[in-house]
């Protein structure tokens, strides 16, 4: 994979690209509330641009274990305002939703990516993202945000999750979306405990041999929380430490809360990778 087609953005794959997350909010269990106003959220995604995100990603609905659905209308609501400010700047736009009505209305709104954890197998969401440029984060999840970490059971994690992975991306392929636009995520803490989540980390690179970009989302969760100790305001260093693993171990793209922290130690990582 040498680049990702993303709307009207052709990204390079060369080096790791930051996707700096904008939670438009009042319970996401990382952020929770402090973009939930339009103003402070579009105010923040600018701030993560001017930090060096390589693309933004919103979201108006949480997925954390044990979050309530939000309807449509609320979806909208939240999303399309800050959606509107940012799309058609520098850096491309992607919108986190599992709803195909709202993927339609956010691409036409001037999205770039749809970023679904339900992969596309909601009715209806292949053929959203298909019939435009938009490209797609397929994310793998075990049963849904309010149960799915009730006791999460696999035989072999990284192989069950690959193959669900590649499935969706068959899947998406049939549907028309050409794997130029595809990203694959194995979805950390999505039905999955702490021993599921760093066997995924550590087999990572098998993920690349799916053949599409491959994102890792660690970013403050639970999981670094469990190894550090510490509250989820004060998972910084923990959440660089795992992106870089992760960037190491080939993903394409990390999804992050933090971008100054995070770019900086990707940039060290580039520096004494390529002399030049
Ligand atoms: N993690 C979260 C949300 N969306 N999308 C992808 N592709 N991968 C992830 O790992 C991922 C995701 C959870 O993080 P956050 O957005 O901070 O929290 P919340 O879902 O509570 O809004």
């Amino acid at each position: 994979m040498s680049f990702l087609q993303c709307g009207k953005f052709k990204l390079s794959l060369e080096r790791p690209l930051i996707m700096g997350v904008v939670n438009v909010t009042p319970d996401s269990f990382s952020d929770g509330g402090q973009n939930f106003d339009t103003g402070r959220a579009i105010e923040h995604a600018r701030r993560l641009i001017g930090e060096g995100a390589d693309l933004l990603d919103i979201g108006g609905e949480s997925t954390r274990p044990g979050a309530a659905p939000v309807d449509l209308a609320e979806e909208r609501r939240r999303v399309l305002p800050v959606l509107q400010a940012l799309a058609g700047g520098k850096v491309p736009v992607s919108v986190d939703t599992r709803k195909p009505e709202f993927m339609r209305e956010a691409i036409a709104a001037g999205a770039d990516m749809v970023n679904d954890v339900g992969a596309l197998a909601a009715p209806g969401a292949l053929e959203a993202v298909a019939s435009s440029a938009a490209a797609v984060c397929l994310m793998h999840m075990r049963g849904e945000p309010g149960t799915m970490q009730a006791d999460p059971s696999y035989r072999d994690v990284a192989r069950e999750v690959r193959d669900y992975l590649a499935g969706r991306i068959a899947e998406a392929e049939r549907a028309g979306i050409r794997r130029d636009r595809i990203v694959a995520d194995p979805g950390f803490g999505f039905g999955k405990n702490l021993d599921h989540n760093l066997a995924l980390l550590r087999a990572f690179a098998t993920f690349s041999a799916l053949g599409v970009a491959v994102l890792a989302g660690l970013s403050r969760k639970a999981m670094l929380g469990k190894i550090t100790g510490r509250a989820v305001g004060d998972r910084v260093h923990a959440s660089v430490a795992a992106a870089l693993i992760a960037a190491q171990n080939g993903a394409h793209i990390v999804r992050v809360h933090d971008v100054a922290a995070t770019r900086d130690a990707l940039a060290v990582w580039q520096a004494v990778k390529n002399p030049n």
